[in-house]
Protein backbone atom coordinates (compact mmCIF):
# COMPACT_ATOMS: atom_id res chain seq x y z
CA UNK A 1 0.00 0.00 0.00
CA UNK A 2 1.42 3.32 -0.74
CA UNK A 3 2.06 5.52 2.22
CA UNK A 4 0.42 8.91 1.94
CA UNK A 5 3.24 11.88 2.42
CA UNK A 6 2.48 13.79 5.35
CA UNK A 7 4.21 17.06 6.28
CA UNK A 8 7.62 17.11 7.18
CA UNK A 9 8.36 18.54 11.37
CA UNK A 10 10.50 20.99 9.90
CA UNK A 11 7.97 22.44 7.56
CA UNK A 12 5.16 22.30 10.00
CA UNK A 13 7.02 24.37 12.32
CA UNK A 14 7.65 27.37 9.80
CA UNK A 15 3.99 27.16 9.10
CA UNK A 16 3.29 27.03 12.72
CA UNK A 17 5.83 30.50 12.66
CA UNK A 18 3.97 31.97 9.99
CA UNK A 19 0.35 31.63 11.23
CA UNK A 20 1.81 32.79 14.78
CA UNK A 21 0.86 29.66 16.90
CA UNK A 22 0.59 26.11 16.96
CA UNK A 23 -1.13 24.04 14.49
CA UNK A 24 -2.85 21.42 16.19
CA UNK A 25 -3.72 18.54 14.57
CA UNK A 26 -0.68 19.77 11.77
CA UNK A 27 0.52 16.40 11.59
CA UNK A 28 -2.38 15.30 10.00
CA UNK A 29 -2.29 17.45 7.08
CA UNK A 30 -1.01 16.37 3.69
CA UNK A 31 1.92 17.69 1.87
CA UNK A 32 2.02 20.67 0.04
CA UNK A 33 -1.19 21.58 2.09
CA UNK A 34 -1.72 25.00 2.50
CA UNK A 35 -3.80 26.14 5.63
CA UNK A 36 -6.16 28.61 4.92
CA UNK A 37 -5.23 30.99 7.08
CA UNK A 38 -2.08 31.63 4.69
CA UNK A 39 -4.34 31.79 1.74
CA UNK A 40 -5.61 35.75 3.52
CA UNK A 41 -4.89 38.58 1.50
CA UNK A 42 -6.66 40.63 4.10
CA UNK A 43 -3.88 42.74 4.79
CA UNK A 44 -5.25 43.61 7.88
CA UNK A 45 -5.50 40.02 8.74
CA UNK A 46 -2.77 38.89 7.22
CA UNK A 47 -0.16 41.30 8.93
CA UNK A 48 -2.19 41.40 12.09
CA UNK A 49 -2.85 45.09 11.42
CA UNK A 50 -4.08 48.63 13.23
CA UNK A 51 -7.21 49.11 11.26
CA UNK A 52 -6.24 52.29 10.87
CA UNK A 53 -2.95 51.54 8.68
CA UNK A 54 -3.01 52.85 5.24
CA UNK A 55 -2.26 50.60 1.99
CA UNK A 56 -0.64 51.79 -0.81
CA UNK A 57 -0.48 49.17 -2.61
CA UNK A 58 -0.76 45.29 -2.59
CA UNK A 59 1.24 43.83 -5.27
CA UNK A 60 3.83 44.22 -3.69
CA UNK A 61 2.42 44.96 -0.34
CA UNK A 62 3.00 49.03 0.89
CA UNK A 63 1.56 50.07 4.06
CA UNK A 64 2.02 52.73 6.05
CA UNK A 65 1.21 54.42 9.46
CA UNK A 66 -0.67 57.53 10.31
CA UNK A 67 1.52 59.74 12.79
CA UNK A 68 -0.92 59.60 15.47
CA UNK A 69 -0.43 55.79 14.89
CA UNK A 70 3.07 56.02 15.78
CA UNK A 71 2.66 57.68 19.24
CA UNK A 72 4.18 54.29 20.92
CA UNK A 73 7.85 54.57 22.18
CA UNK A 74 8.56 51.41 20.41
CA UNK A 75 6.62 50.46 17.19
CA UNK A 76 4.89 47.40 17.62
CA UNK A 77 4.40 45.31 14.79
CA UNK A 78 0.49 46.33 13.86
CA UNK A 79 1.78 49.84 13.26
CA UNK A 80 5.15 49.38 11.62
CA UNK A 81 5.20 50.32 7.71
CA UNK A 82 6.05 47.74 5.77
CA UNK A 83 8.00 48.26 2.24
CA UNK A 84 8.00 45.53 -0.19
CA UNK A 85 9.53 45.92 -3.63
CA UNK A 86 8.96 42.01 -4.86
CA UNK A 87 6.84 39.47 -3.61
CA UNK A 88 7.00 37.94 0.39
CA UNK A 89 8.51 34.74 0.78
CA UNK A 90 5.81 32.18 1.50
CA UNK A 91 8.46 29.21 2.45
CA UNK A 92 10.87 29.79 4.57
CA UNK A 93 12.02 27.00 6.63
CA UNK A 94 13.84 28.37 9.66
CA UNK A 95 15.45 25.23 11.20
CA UNK A 96 17.39 25.00 7.92
CA UNK A 97 17.69 29.04 7.04
CA UNK A 98 21.51 29.36 6.10
CA UNK A 99 23.29 33.31 5.94
CA UNK A 100 26.46 32.95 3.82
CA UNK A 101 29.00 35.17 3.53
CA UNK A 102 31.08 35.22 0.43
CA UNK A 103 32.22 38.10 -2.34
CA UNK A 104 35.37 39.30 -3.69
CA UNK A 105 36.73 39.96 -0.36
CA UNK A 106 35.60 37.73 1.98
CA UNK A 107 38.77 35.41 3.43
CA UNK A 108 36.81 32.34 4.45
CA UNK A 109 33.54 32.04 2.61
CA UNK A 110 30.98 30.92 5.53
CA UNK A 111 27.52 29.20 5.43
CA UNK A 112 26.00 29.97 8.73
CA UNK A 113 22.84 28.16 10.13
CA UNK A 114 20.73 30.26 12.63
CA UNK A 115 21.96 28.46 15.57
CA UNK A 116 25.18 28.78 14.29
CA UNK A 117 24.98 32.64 14.67
CA UNK A 118 22.81 33.08 17.82
CA UNK A 119 25.56 30.41 19.62
CA UNK A 120 28.99 31.66 18.17
CA UNK A 121 28.43 34.89 18.23
CA UNK A 122 27.64 37.74 21.31
CA UNK A 123 23.83 38.91 20.81
CA UNK A 124 22.92 42.72 21.13
CA UNK A 125 19.57 44.52 21.41
CA UNK A 126 19.15 47.81 20.13
CA UNK A 127 15.91 50.47 18.79
CA UNK A 128 16.96 50.98 15.60
CA UNK A 129 15.05 53.96 13.42
CA UNK A 130 14.15 52.96 10.34
CA UNK A 131 12.40 54.95 7.70
CA UNK A 132 12.31 54.33 3.90
CA UNK A 133 14.27 56.92 1.60
CA UNK A 134 10.65 57.63 0.24
CA UNK A 135 8.75 58.51 2.83
CA UNK A 136 7.19 62.37 2.33
CA UNK A 137 7.32 61.45 -1.72
CA UNK A 138 3.36 62.46 -2.03
CA UNK A 139 4.40 66.34 -1.13
CA UNK A 140 6.93 66.48 -4.03
CA UNK A 141 5.77 68.64 -7.07
CA UNK A 142 5.61 67.77 -10.06
CA UNK A 143 4.70 64.30 -8.61
CA UNK A 144 7.65 61.59 -8.14
CA UNK A 145 6.61 57.75 -9.22
CA UNK A 146 6.42 55.29 -6.70
CA UNK A 147 4.89 54.92 -3.30
CA UNK A 148 2.98 58.22 -2.59
CA UNK A 149 3.82 57.74 1.10
CA UNK A 150 2.76 60.60 3.38
CA UNK A 151 4.37 60.83 6.69
CA UNK A 152 4.58 56.49 8.07
CA UNK A 153 7.22 55.30 6.53
CA UNK A 154 9.07 55.25 9.91
CA UNK A 155 9.40 52.89 12.91
CA UNK A 156 11.86 52.23 16.36
CA UNK A 157 11.34 48.77 17.02
CA UNK A 158 13.72 46.94 19.40
CA UNK A 159 15.65 44.54 17.18
CA UNK A 160 17.74 41.27 18.42
CA UNK A 161 20.54 39.84 17.24
CA UNK A 162 24.58 39.51 16.27
CA UNK A 163 26.84 41.91 15.14
CA UNK A 164 27.60 41.97 11.60
CA UNK A 165 31.14 43.32 12.76
CA UNK A 166 31.67 40.31 14.58
CA UNK A 167 30.26 37.87 11.53
CA UNK A 168 32.40 39.69 9.29
CA UNK A 169 35.55 39.85 10.99
CA UNK A 170 34.59 35.63 12.01
CA UNK A 171 35.28 35.05 8.33
CA UNK A 172 37.66 37.47 7.96
CA UNK A 173 38.33 40.92 5.45
CA UNK A 174 39.84 41.54 2.86
CA UNK A 175 42.23 44.58 2.71
CA UNK A 176 40.43 45.97 -0.30
CA UNK A 177 36.54 45.66 0.86
CA UNK A 178 34.62 48.55 0.16
CA UNK A 179 31.22 47.70 0.61
CA UNK A 180 28.89 44.72 1.72
CA UNK A 181 25.77 43.98 -0.31
CA UNK A 182 22.53 41.68 0.96
CA UNK A 183 21.09 38.73 -1.38
CA UNK A 184 17.51 37.75 0.23
CA UNK A 185 14.61 35.37 -0.50
CA UNK A 186 11.82 37.50 -1.95
CA UNK A 187 10.79 37.36 -5.08
CA UNK A 188 10.71 39.44 -8.35
CA UNK A 189 7.55 40.76 -9.56
CA UNK A 190 7.96 38.99 -12.65
CA UNK A 191 8.22 35.93 -10.89
CA UNK A 192 11.82 35.56 -12.59
CA UNK A 193 14.17 33.65 -10.48
CA UNK A 194 16.87 34.83 -11.93
CA UNK A 195 16.01 38.31 -10.89
CA UNK A 196 16.39 39.94 -7.63
CA UNK A 197 13.63 42.56 -5.99
CA UNK A 198 16.15 44.61 -4.07
CA UNK A 199 19.93 43.96 -3.65
CA UNK A 200 21.34 46.68 -1.01
CA UNK A 201 24.02 47.61 0.85
CA UNK A 202 26.00 50.11 2.70
CA UNK A 203 30.20 51.04 2.89
CA UNK A 204 32.02 49.12 4.93
CA UNK A 205 32.15 52.02 7.99
CA UNK A 206 28.26 51.90 7.90
CA UNK A 207 28.04 47.44 7.79
CA UNK A 208 30.98 47.73 10.95
CA UNK A 209 29.37 49.68 13.09
CA UNK A 210 28.25 48.17 16.98
CA UNK A 211 24.62 49.11 15.78
CA UNK A 212 24.65 47.47 12.61
CA UNK A 213 22.97 43.86 13.19
CA UNK A 214 21.52 40.78 11.69
CA UNK A 215 18.64 40.35 13.69
CA UNK A 216 16.71 37.10 14.67
CA UNK A 217 14.25 39.04 16.87
CA UNK A 218 11.93 42.36 16.41
CA UNK A 219 10.19 43.50 19.91
CA UNK A 220 11.26 40.40 22.07
CA UNK A 221 9.76 38.01 19.36
CA UNK A 222 10.44 36.54 16.37
CA UNK A 223 10.48 38.69 13.21
CA UNK A 224 7.32 38.79 11.91
CA UNK A 225 6.80 37.70 8.44
CA UNK A 226 6.71 41.05 6.35
CA UNK A 227 9.64 42.20 8.28
CA UNK A 228 11.83 39.88 7.31
CA UNK A 229 11.46 36.67 9.14
CA UNK A 230 13.74 34.63 10.09
CA UNK A 231 16.77 36.88 9.60
CA UNK A 232 17.44 40.89 8.78
CA UNK A 233 19.80 43.02 8.54
CA UNK A 234 19.65 46.44 10.52
CA UNK A 235 21.10 49.31 9.99
CA UNK A 236 19.91 52.55 11.56
CA UNK A 237 19.47 55.53 10.55
CA UNK A 238 19.94 55.03 6.76
CA UNK A 239 17.42 54.53 4.21
CA UNK A 240 15.69 51.31 5.38
CA UNK A 241 16.19 49.67 1.96
CA UNK A 242 19.80 49.76 3.16
CA UNK A 243 18.12 47.04 5.86
CA UNK A 244 17.95 43.94 3.59
CA UNK A 245 15.02 41.61 5.07
CA UNK A 246 14.76 37.47 4.60
CA UNK A 247 18.34 37.48 3.75
CA UNK A 248 20.26 34.48 3.28
CA UNK A 249 23.86 36.10 1.85
CA UNK A 250 25.77 38.85 2.43
CA UNK A 251 28.82 39.95 -0.16
CA UNK A 252 32.07 41.42 1.13
CA UNK A 253 32.94 43.49 -2.07
CA UNK A 254 36.24 44.95 -3.32
CA UNK A 255 33.51 47.17 -5.30
CA UNK A 256 30.24 49.31 -4.15
CA UNK A 257 27.75 46.60 -4.37
CA UNK A 258 26.19 46.92 -7.78
CA UNK A 259 23.00 45.12 -6.98
CA UNK A 260 19.61 45.86 -7.74
CA UNK A 261 18.37 49.22 -7.02
CA UNK A 262 21.93 50.12 -6.10
CA UNK A 263 22.27 51.86 -9.76
CA UNK A 264 20.79 54.42 -11.78
CA UNK A 265 18.33 56.58 -9.85
CA UNK A 266 16.98 54.05 -6.86
CA UNK A 267 17.84 55.43 -4.18
CA UNK A 268 19.75 58.22 -5.21
CA UNK A 269 19.65 62.11 -4.84
CA UNK A 270 21.53 64.43 -7.52
CA UNK A 271 24.57 65.88 -6.08
CA UNK A 272 23.27 69.35 -6.51
CA UNK A 273 20.27 71.08 -6.79
CA UNK A 274 18.36 71.11 -9.47
CA UNK A 275 14.72 72.48 -10.23
CA UNK A 276 11.37 70.94 -9.78
CA UNK A 277 11.08 68.68 -12.80
CA UNK A 278 14.51 69.20 -14.31
CA UNK A 279 16.10 65.60 -15.66
CA UNK A 280 19.31 64.41 -13.98
CA UNK A 281 22.11 62.38 -15.49
CA UNK A 282 22.79 58.87 -13.85
CA UNK A 283 26.51 60.15 -12.76
CA UNK A 284 25.37 63.41 -11.67
CA UNK A 285 23.54 61.05 -8.75
CA UNK A 286 24.65 59.92 -5.45
CA UNK A 287 23.59 57.49 -2.80
CA UNK A 288 21.75 58.08 -0.02
CA UNK A 289 23.30 57.85 3.35
CA UNK A 290 22.37 58.73 6.69
CA UNK A 291 18.74 59.88 6.53
CA UNK A 292 18.37 63.82 7.20
CA UNK A 293 16.91 65.21 10.86
CA UNK A 294 13.03 64.89 11.38
CA UNK A 295 10.56 64.04 13.42
CA UNK A 296 6.69 63.67 13.73
CA UNK A 297 4.11 64.96 16.35
CA UNK A 298 2.32 61.70 17.48
CA UNK A 299 -0.29 62.95 19.93
CA UNK A 300 -2.88 64.74 19.39
CA UNK A 301 -4.16 63.91 15.94
CA UNK A 302 -4.21 66.54 13.89
CA UNK A 303 -7.72 68.16 13.89
CA UNK A 304 -7.82 67.82 17.78
CA UNK A 305 -10.19 70.26 19.58
CA UNK A 306 -9.44 72.00 23.53
CA UNK A 307 -11.17 74.00 25.50
CA UNK A 308 -10.18 77.95 25.82
CA UNK A 309 -8.06 78.25 28.42
CA UNK A 310 -6.48 74.54 28.96
CA UNK A 311 -3.03 73.93 27.38
CA UNK A 312 -1.98 70.93 25.05
CA UNK A 313 0.17 68.32 25.52
CA UNK A 314 2.32 67.68 22.34
CA UNK A 315 4.83 64.58 22.01
CA UNK A 316 6.36 63.29 19.30
CA UNK A 317 9.59 61.99 18.42
CA UNK A 318 12.80 63.10 16.25
CA UNK A 319 15.82 61.53 14.73
CA UNK A 320 18.79 62.62 12.40
CA UNK A 321 19.65 59.37 10.83
CA UNK A 322 23.61 58.50 12.07
CA UNK A 323 23.27 61.63 14.52
CA UNK A 324 21.61 62.63 17.08
CA UNK A 325 18.64 65.30 17.78
CA UNK A 326 20.21 67.82 19.39
CA UNK A 327 17.18 70.63 19.58
CA UNK A 328 13.51 70.17 19.45
CA UNK A 329 11.37 73.69 18.83
CA UNK A 330 7.54 74.23 18.11
CA UNK A 331 6.28 76.97 16.06
CA UNK A 332 1.87 77.90 16.62
CA UNK A 333 2.37 80.63 14.47
CA UNK A 334 3.12 79.66 11.06
CA UNK A 335 6.65 79.56 11.86
CA UNK A 336 7.33 83.10 12.89
CA UNK A 337 8.33 82.35 16.16
CA UNK A 338 9.50 78.90 17.61
CA UNK A 339 9.61 77.83 21.28
CA UNK A 340 12.22 74.82 22.74
CA UNK A 341 10.03 71.74 23.61
CA UNK A 342 11.96 69.30 25.85
CA UNK A 343 13.90 66.27 24.14
CA UNK A 344 15.11 62.73 25.67
CA UNK A 345 18.53 61.17 24.83
CA UNK A 346 18.26 58.40 23.10
CA UNK A 347 17.88 54.75 24.10
CA UNK A 348 20.90 54.10 22.49
CA UNK A 349 22.73 55.33 19.36
CA UNK A 350 20.31 55.56 16.42
CA UNK A 351 17.05 55.06 18.06
CA UNK A 352 14.39 57.76 18.07
CA UNK A 353 14.24 60.53 20.67
CA UNK A 354 10.88 61.60 22.33
CA UNK A 355 10.39 65.27 22.51
CA UNK A 356 7.30 66.78 24.49
CA UNK A 357 5.92 70.53 25.00
CA UNK A 358 3.36 72.14 26.78
CA UNK A 359 1.21 74.73 24.91
CA UNK A 360 -1.08 77.76 25.74
CA UNK A 361 -2.70 79.74 23.07
CA UNK A 362 -3.58 82.75 23.30
CA UNK A 363 -7.21 82.85 22.18
CA UNK A 364 -9.77 80.96 20.72
CA UNK A 365 -9.45 80.07 16.83
CA UNK A 366 -7.59 78.04 14.53
CA UNK A 367 -3.98 77.44 14.99
CA UNK A 368 -1.73 75.06 13.11
CA UNK A 369 1.25 73.29 15.23
CA UNK A 370 4.83 72.77 13.47
CA UNK A 371 7.69 70.89 15.06
CA UNK A 372 10.89 71.06 14.20
CA UNK A 373 13.87 69.31 14.97
CA UNK A 374 18.09 70.58 14.88
CA UNK A 375 20.74 68.02 14.73
CA UNK A 376 24.17 67.77 16.80
CA UNK A 377 25.65 69.52 13.38
CA UNK A 378 23.10 72.42 14.02
CA UNK A 379 21.14 71.42 10.75
CA UNK A 380 17.16 72.06 11.60
CA UNK A 381 14.75 70.55 9.18
CA UNK A 382 13.49 72.86 6.51
CA UNK A 383 9.69 74.27 7.53
CA UNK A 384 8.72 73.71 3.83
CA UNK A 385 9.53 71.03 1.11
CA UNK A 386 13.15 70.62 0.55
CA UNK A 387 15.07 69.97 -2.64
CA UNK A 388 13.16 68.36 -5.58
CA UNK A 389 14.69 65.41 -6.84
CA UNK A 390 13.21 62.80 -9.40
CA UNK A 391 12.32 60.15 -7.50
CA UNK A 392 10.57 61.90 -4.37
CA UNK A 393 13.83 61.11 -1.27
CA UNK A 394 14.30 62.66 1.20
CA UNK A 395 11.47 64.92 2.30
CA UNK A 396 12.17 66.00 5.97
CA UNK A 397 10.19 69.20 5.92
CA UNK A 398 8.37 69.98 9.60
CA UNK A 399 5.36 68.04 10.23
CA UNK A 400 2.30 69.76 11.22
CA UNK A 401 -0.74 69.25 13.39
CA UNK A 402 -4.28 71.15 13.17
CA UNK A 403 -5.66 72.60 16.36
CA UNK A 404 -9.05 74.51 17.50
CA UNK A 405 -9.50 76.40 20.89
CA UNK A 406 -13.09 76.90 20.96
N1 LIG B 1 14.57 41.58 0.88
C1 LIG B 1 14.04 42.79 0.94
N2 LIG B 1 14.48 43.64 1.89
C2 LIG B 1 13.95 44.88 1.97
C3 LIG B 1 12.96 45.32 1.07
C4 LIG B 1 12.50 44.40 0.08
O1 LIG B 1 11.63 44.69 -0.75
N3 LIG B 1 13.07 43.15 0.05
N4 LIG B 1 12.52 46.62 1.12
C5 LIG B 1 13.43 47.58 1.73
C6 LIG B 1 12.86 48.89 1.90
S1 LIG B 1 12.84 49.90 0.53
C7 LIG B 1 12.45 49.35 3.12
S2 LIG B 1 11.93 50.94 3.32
C8 LIG B 1 12.44 48.46 4.30
C9 LIG B 1 11.08 48.36 4.91
O2 LIG B 1 11.10 47.59 6.07
P1 LIG B 1 9.76 47.11 6.76
O3 LIG B 1 8.83 46.59 5.71
O4 LIG B 1 10.15 46.09 7.77
O5 LIG B 1 9.16 48.33 7.45
O6 LIG B 1 12.88 47.13 3.99
C10 LIG B 1 13.94 47.06 3.07
N5 LIG B 1 14.40 45.70 2.96
MO1 LIG C 1 12.32 52.08 1.29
Amino acid sequence: MERRKFIKKTTLTSLAALIGTEIVFGSNMLKNYKPLALQETDPFKLFSLDSEMVVLNDKPWNIEAKAHLLDDKITPSSKMFIRNNGLIPTEIDEQNWTLTIDGESVKNKTTFTLNDLKTKFKEYTYQLTLECGGNGRSEFDPPAKGNQWTVGAVSCATWTGVRLKDVLEAVGIKNDAVYIGYHAADTHLSGDPSKEPISRGAPMSKALEDETLIAYKMNGKKIPVAHGFPLRLVAGGWPASVSGKWINRISIRNIEHDGTKMTGTAYRVPKFPVAPGEKVKDEDMKIIESMPVKSLITYPKSGAIIKKGDSLAIRGHAWAGDLEVAKMEYSIDFGATWHQASIEKPVNRLAWQHFSAKINFPKVGYYEVWARATDSNNIAQPMLLPGWNPKGYLNNACHRIAIKVK
